[in-house]
């Protein structure tokens, strides 16, 4: 099954957590990596004061379901310091399912293609590098991040926080 997940990270060594998020992947026996898009820092959309975010997308061949999908994702969340205390609050590391293999699922714990992903630039522009061919709701993932504007979303390489 061909997946796509993003990642994102604002709260504490961002570099290092996803660098460790996605050795985590590769070494995992029940998903291969079959991509990783360049790293994108962006502006914080949420409540309060935030700190920017690492962001990226990246594409998985698994033969895990979906929701075993989710459950591989919220593990590695926790071994990387995740706590959830307030919705869209800074998090070390957030990993959502962006597609899973060209399935509509809606239950209790997922929704995929993951609802708020077409408006967000710091999750269409990543996907667009690596699968911009890729149909989303009857248009491509490039056309899509193509509509959507963001004066501050950059390259991490060309602007880290240090
Ligand atoms: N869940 C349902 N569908 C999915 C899916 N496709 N992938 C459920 C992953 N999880 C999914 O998620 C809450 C619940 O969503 C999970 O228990 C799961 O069963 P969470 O990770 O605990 O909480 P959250 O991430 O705070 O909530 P939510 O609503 O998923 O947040 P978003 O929409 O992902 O937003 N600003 C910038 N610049 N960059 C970011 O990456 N991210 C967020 C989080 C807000 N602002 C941001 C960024
Ligand atoms: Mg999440």
């Amino acid at each position: 099954m061909q997946a796509f997940i993003s990642f994102g990270s604002n709260l504490g060594d961002q570099v290092s957590l996803v660098e460790s998020a996605i050795d985590a992947l590769r070494n995992s026996d029940s998903v291969d990596v079959m991509a990783v898009s360049p790293w994108y820092r962006s502006k914080a959309v949420g409540p309060g004061q935030q700190s920017d975010y690492l962001n990226g997308v990246i594409e998985l061949d698994t033969a895990l379901s979906g929701h075993e999908l989710l459950d591989l994702l919220q593990a590695l969340e926790l071994d990387h310091g995740r706590e959830r205390i307030i919705r869209w609050g800074s998090r070390t590391l957030d990993l959502d399912i962006l597609f899973f293999d060209n399935q509509h699922l809606s239950t209790e714990r997922l929704i995929v293609p993951h609802p708020r992903c077409t408006e967000r630039p710091f999750v269409m522009q990543p996907w667009a590098d690596i699968a911009g061919d890729l149909i989303l709701d009857d248009k491509k993932v490039a056309d899509i991040a193509a509509e959507l504007t963001d004066d501050q979303l950059c390259l991490w390489q060309d602007n880290p926080i240090d």
